[in-house]
């Protein structure tokens, strides 16, 4: 455990960390060939002007293939670590880059300062927050591809959010200082939500693609003691605008 909260100590402090070898090679296999079957089956939700396909709808589709990278074995403790018990499941995406790639920068978690704002100190509010687990399906060596974080960018809250001005925030990111990675196929890169970031193909002939499962902190998880039975998401935040 020691070990573990160094990382998350080390999560804190950069906003990401690599988790190598989150999957064995063969599991990495096999959940590329299921991307690459997704795209063949045209269950794409579609490819944006960066050049990412997105599908959506693989954990529905296809659980037994997907469900086992939901709090996968190799990033349990760290999950566990940060939310415990809060730890909820709010999406996985699968990403295809079939061309040229460069990602424009985005936070995962846009609203994030803007609901710290918003809850404006009222007394029972707790900060919302989420973190993504992105399992790589390829090499993404030097000279391939990469991901960039602005560095510690999950600690200050970008110009252009606030109200939103995709200008403003790229020019923002761009002039912060960066890091680069590099995950290799099986790696996971485990980061908050907020932090911005990049991916990118460097040679646009690489094969690219990942896997994204999307957490976040829910105090009243399903099995908290309670009398009544939560009515789901839509519909139910009367102060949320
Ligand atoms: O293409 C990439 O490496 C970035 C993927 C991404 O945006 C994410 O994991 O949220």
């Amino acid at each position: 455990m020691g070990d573990i909260a160094q990382r998350l100590d080390e999560l804190e402090a950069e906003g990401f960390i690599v988790i190598e070898g989150a999957m064995t090679p063969e599991e990495t296999e096999r959940i590329r060939q299921r991307v690459d079957y997704a795209r063949e089956q045209g269950w794409e939700e579609g490819l944006n002007a960066v050049g990412n396909m997105w599908f959506d709808t693989l954990l529905d589709r296809e659980p037994e293939q997907y469900a086992p990278l939901v709090g996968h074995a190799s990033l349990r403790p760290y999950l566990e670590g940060m939310m415990g018990p809060q730890c909820q499941l709010r999406s996985l995406r699968a990403h295809i880059n079939p061309g040229p790639y460069l990602q424009e920068w985005h936070m995962d978690f846009y609203g994030y300062w803007d609901e710290k704002r918003k809850a404006n100190g009222a007394r029972l509010t707790v900060p919302p927050v989420g973190v993504n687990t992105t399992f790589y399906l390829q090499d993404n060596d030097p000279g391939q591809g990469h991901l960039k974080f602005v560095e510690r960018g999950h600690l200050v809250e970008p110009d252009g959010l606030a109200p939103h001005d995709r200008p403003t925030f790229e020019a923002w990111c761009e002039s912060r200082e960066h890091v680069v990675i590099h995950p290799k196929a099986g790696d996971a890169v485990l980061f908050l939500s907020h932090i911005p970031h990049q991916g990118a193909k460097d040679d646009d002939r690489m094969e690219r693609s990942n896997v994204v499962c999307h957490y976040q902190v829910t105090p009243m998880h399903e099995r908290a003691w309670h009398v009544s039975t939560p009515r789901g998401f839509v519909g139910t935040f009367p102060f949320s605008q």
